[in-house]
């Protein structure tokens, strides 16, 4: 069922507790932990509760919780002291997805004005 956990999927494994993350920040609906290849000096994911594949499948079902990520990002960016940084949602494999799991990536703490890819 939409947003059910789903067995093969990383990210419900860790919000199960099964696979371990180092959490930075939890709230009723979200996790935010650091990903385990860091991209930049600071690269977080922020990552609904709830399995949706991707970003725009949860904020079609469920708005408030898409909105609650970028308000976990920035409060994510704060806690790390992160004047600058930039948001990432890879969204199907073409475009990098992994971890079919919605998630954004918070990435900073390094200059990031070279462009986009
Ligand atoms: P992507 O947007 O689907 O490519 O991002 C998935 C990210 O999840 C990627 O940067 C991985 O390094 C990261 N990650 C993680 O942090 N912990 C894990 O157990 C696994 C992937 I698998």
């Amino acid at each position: 069922m939409a947003g059910e956990p789903q067995a093969d999927c990383v990210f419900c494994k860790i919000v199960s507790g099964d696979i371990p993350a180092t959490v930075v920040r939890k709230t009723e609906r979200t996790l935010t932990f650091r990903d385990i290849n860091p991209q930049a000096p600071t690269h977080l994911l922020v990552i609904p509760r709830v399995h949706y594949a991707d970003a725009a499948e949860l904020a079609a079902a469920e708005p408030q919780i898409a909105a609650e990520l970028l308000v976990e990002a920035g409060g994510a960016a704060a806690g790390e002291g992160l004047e600058s940084y930039r948001l990432i949602f890879n969204t199907g494999a073409g475009a990098g997805q992994t971890v079919f799991h919605a998630h954004v990536h918070v990435l900073g703490g390094k200059p990031l004005t070279e462009g986009l890819v």
